[in-house]
């Protein structure tokens, strides 16, 4: 087979990107490990930046996002034992965030591919890259039982954080930073009807987060430690230690039911540098992740391949590689920001185990110096927001 972009990776960046090629009159074939059943199946990210909103509504892509999802001004920070406060990010600038399921936006990628006749090759196996620093780079693969080899003008990583693309990189050339944080979410969705904002805790007893999917479906998250097992924490004792870490008020308000999905993550910040090698380009989780405490990891993908189908449609229009050549290090600028945001949010709202009385102050004294002040809140709010994608330097 030949292409002109092989995509590794059908999630929500491979389909993304296949997509924003396909506007630029490029051809690209994606290809996947996973069946698309089980891609579908992974509840994930529920958080949209208004650029990513934005960004898909102009693509055509936000129809069914702006009737089902929920769109908010921004987050509440609850806090044990005092006044809860919000970072209200369309006060400050104007903009909002859409709650609408990775799930969702993952099935309306696929229907759109399905409706451009897209081609996406699921059960792909043994997907291996090849002669990334020629002009002639090829993958293979095994798919429906027979070898296959797919030759193209370049290769896009997004395969995500265990995808084989990264480790294509030689160890020679690949600079990896990484933070593991001392604790896990436990998260759970439920047939309910959520809190009406999206509310973040900090509570002696860990961390909780309450966010939502739409207007009957919640999805809930608990701090807790790394060796947790999901057997030990039945419905009952989920909602109970839920309850227990938010305020009276909001505690009342929480509306407990059966969960429909219960999932563990242990937090932590990794970057691939660079993001690119000769004919290989990463883009989203297959080039870095951060603690789902900013809810940055679908966007900075978003961000990603907003950058990298702009960058490859210069090439194919202009014949120029200026932008492919700029790309690592322009996607590296924002991914930066929004990993410091989610580490600043990580630190600031769990509690750490083993913290000393003087760190402990430090964090409240961040909390009270954020709900006092306006131009802390306005700087959360610009980073919550997540940074404007960068304009074409050379247009
Ligand atoms: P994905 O979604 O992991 O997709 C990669 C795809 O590549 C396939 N693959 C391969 N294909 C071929 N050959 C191989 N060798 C392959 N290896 C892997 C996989 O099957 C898969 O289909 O990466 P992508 O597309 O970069 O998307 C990234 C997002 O999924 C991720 O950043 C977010 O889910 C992170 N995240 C959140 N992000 C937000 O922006 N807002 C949120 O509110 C938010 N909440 C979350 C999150 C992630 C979470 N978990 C479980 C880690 C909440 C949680 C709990
Ligand atoms: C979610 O709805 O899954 C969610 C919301 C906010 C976050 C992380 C995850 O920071």
């Amino acid at each position: 087979m030949k292409t002109q972009v092989a995509i590794i990776g059908g999630g929500p960046a491979g389909m993304l990107l296949s997509e924003m090629l396909d506007r630029a009159g490029i051809a690209s074939v994606v290809l996947e490990k996973h069946r698309a059943e089980h891609v579908l199946s992974r509840i994930r990210a529920g958080v949209l930046e208004p650029g990513t909103v934005e960004l898909l509504r102009s693509l055509g892509l936000g129809e069914r996002m702006d009737r089902e999802g929920h769109a908010h001004d921004g987050m509440k920070i609850a806090w044990a034992g005092r006044e809860n406060f919000m970072i209200d990010v369309h006060r400050h600038l104007g903009r909002r965030f859409v709650a609408y399921g990775q799930t969702q936006i993952q099935e309306d990628l696929m229907a759109a591919a399905g409706r451009r006749g897209a081609a996406v090759l699921y059960e792909a196996e043994d997907v291996a890259l090849h002669d990334l620093e020629t002009a002639h780079p090829f993958v293979t693969c095994r798919h429906g039982g027979e070898p296959l080899r797919l030759d193209c003008d370049f290769i896009a990583g997004c395969d995500g954080f265990h995808g084989v693309s990264r480790r294509a990189i030689p160890p020679a050339i690949l600079r990896e930073f990484e933070k593991v944080y001392p604790f896990a979410w436990l998260g759970i969705l439920s047939r309910t009807p959520p809190l009406p904002d999206i509310v973040y805790a900090n509570n002696p007893r860990g961390f909780a987060l309450a966010s939502m999917r739409s207007p009957t479906l919640s999805r809930y998250y608990l701090q807790v430690p790394l060796e947790t097992r999901l057997e030990d924490w039945p419905d009952e004792r989920f909602w109970t230690e839920l309850k227990a870490r938010y305020p009276r008020e909001m505690a009342d308000a929480i509306v407990t039911g059966a969960s429909i999905e219960k999932s563990l993550a242990p937090l932590r910040s990794y970057v691939a540098e660079p993001m690119r090698h000769g004919r290989l380009f990463l883009a989203g989780d297959a080039a870095h992740i951060v603690p789902p405490t900013g809810a940055k990891g679908l966007n900075l993908a978003v961000s990603d391949v907003f950058y990298l189908a702009r960058a490859l449609g210069c090439f194919y229009r202009e014949g120029s590689s200026r932008l492919i050549d700029g790309y690592s290090d322009m996607a590296l600028r924002r991914v930066w920001s929004s990993v410091r945001t989610s580490w600043y949010l990580t630190n600031l709202l769990h509690r750490f185990p083993g913290t000393s009385d003087f760190d402990q102050r430090v964090q409240e004294n961040e909390l009270t110096y954020l709900r006092g002040s306006g131009a802390a809140q306005l700087a959360l709010a610009e980073q919550y927001a997540g940074l404007p994608f960068e304009p074409d330097p050379g247009a």
